[in-house]
């Protein structure tokens, strides 16, 4: 704070010079008056004195700031008042806000119970939450509210979608000999077991199948207990079995036996990580040429974000179907159907159990329906879309 002194010849005049020069920021403290000139008390001048302050320039501002704000607001409203415009645009904007949020909860509150129930069964038979996504969009885009209501008849169709993704609608490869089938896939899946499986049902001719002329080629021969599990299956079985190690040895394999109906070939498991090691087969199976058909063996208990990632990291190999293995070991089949159908590949043949050679079947969409928990399957009807289908014990 700031205390100042004035004086004048009057209390007035000192009064009107304070607040010519200070307005109303000054605040009087004290006066006082006195004499002042003159001899010995004569001829002097009477004085006034005035002590006042000024108060703090900070309260000023705000008050300025306050009522600067004050102005500026009604400048703003007035604005606004003029542009009629304007509000009303904004009044229909917010008006169709509120209809669009309307229209979302109704549609919500809408949802059939037919979905949700088959939602759930869906999720009970462990589909991917992406492949329910899709089927219950197509549901909604085919069905009507009131058709929902028939939840034995969406069964029926949503089973018939799923099984039209499984039908193997592939070109039969041109019957060439020899015909070279290659089994690749993870480490464990049961790759030498199929092998020796389609050795036996191929060389006896079971499951419909002429008798063929058959030969198994390994190229596992790097692992003692890999070979001897082989050799013990080939030798059983009286198939012939051939060891290569290189893409040279499988080349003159494959040109030595022309003569042979189907050559059969199994591989090294490998870590779908195991990149390096990925690529060195890779070499070596390029030498059974372009005609050679590569499957590769997944297994039905893996799950289908790990089947999707298998699938990519096998793709180099360019393999044409899929022989899905241990359906014995699971009861739900949601996963592999998810991811099948997400790749759009194509399951061609399903193993089922450790007995060589009865645990294989060709794939039908049926075995899959079938297994699927909850839903009720019309299987005479599936049967004329499918063709028949016979399970075995
Ligand atoms: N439950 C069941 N077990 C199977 C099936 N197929 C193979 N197995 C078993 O799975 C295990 C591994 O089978 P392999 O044929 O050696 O598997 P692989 O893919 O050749 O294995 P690696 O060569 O080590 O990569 C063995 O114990 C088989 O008996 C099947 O369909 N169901
Ligand atoms: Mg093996």
């Amino acid at each position: 704070m700031q205390y100042l002194v004035e004086q004048g010849s009057t209390h007035r005049e000192v009064l009107e010079k304070i607040r010519t020069q200070y307005g109303d920021t000054a605040k009087i403290l004290s006066h006082r008056s006195f004499r002042t000139g003159g001899i010995l008390g004569l001829f002097g001048k009477d004085r006034v004195e005035i002590t006042f302050y000024i108060k703090d320039e900070a309260p000023r501002e705000t008050e300025k700031k306050r009522s600067e704000l004050e102005d500026d607001k009604r400048r703003i409203l007035e604005k606004i008042n003029q542009d009629r415009t304007l509000i009303e645009v904004l009044t229909e904007v917010r008006s169709l806000k509120e209809m669009v949020s309307d229209t979302h909860t109704r549609e919500a509150a809408a949802e059939h119970a037919s979905l949700d129930a088959l939602d759930a069964l869906l999720e009970d038979n462990e589909f991917s939450s992406a492949y329910r996504h899709e089927l219950l969009d197509k549901v909604r885009a085919n069905f009507s509210l009131e058709d929902l209501n028939d939840f034995q008849r969406l069964q029926e169709v949503v089973l018939e979608w799923l099984g039209d993704r499984l039908v193997n609608n592939q070109s039969k490869p041109k019957p060439q000999r020899p015909r070279v089938i290659v089994l690749v896939g993870p480490t464990g899946v049961g790759k030498t077991t199929t092998i020796a499986k389609m050795a036996a049902i191929h060389k006896l001719g079971m499951l419909d199948l002429e008798p063929h002329d058959v030969r198994m080629v390994t190229i596992d021969t790097f692992r003692i207990g890999a070979r001897q599990q082989i050799e013990t299956y080939a030798s059983i079985m009286q198939v012939p079995l051939s060891s290569v190690e290189t893409a040279k040895d499988l080349r003159d394999t494959i040109a030595l036996h022309h003569d042979t109906d189907l050559i059969l070939v199994d591989t090294i498991g490998k870590s779908p990580k195991d990149a390096v090691r990925l690529a060195e087969m890779q070499q070596i199976l390029e030498a059974a040429g372009t005609h050679a058909e590569v499957y590769l063996a997944i297994a039905a208990t893996t799950k289908t974000q790990d089947m999707l990632e298998i699938f990519r990291q096998f793709e180099p190999f360019r393999y044409s179907g899929v022989v899905v293995t241990k359906m014995d070991e699971t009861t739900r089949v949601g996963n592999v159907l998810s991811a099948l159908a997400e790749r759009n590949k194509q399951v061609l043949w399903i193993t089922d159990g450790q007995r060589v050679p009865l645990d294989i079947e060709r794939a039908h969409p049926l075995r899959f329906l079938m297994n699927l928990e909850g839903f009720r399957l019309n299987r005479p009807k599936m049967e004329e879309r499918y063709g028949e289908y016979s399970d075995r014990a």
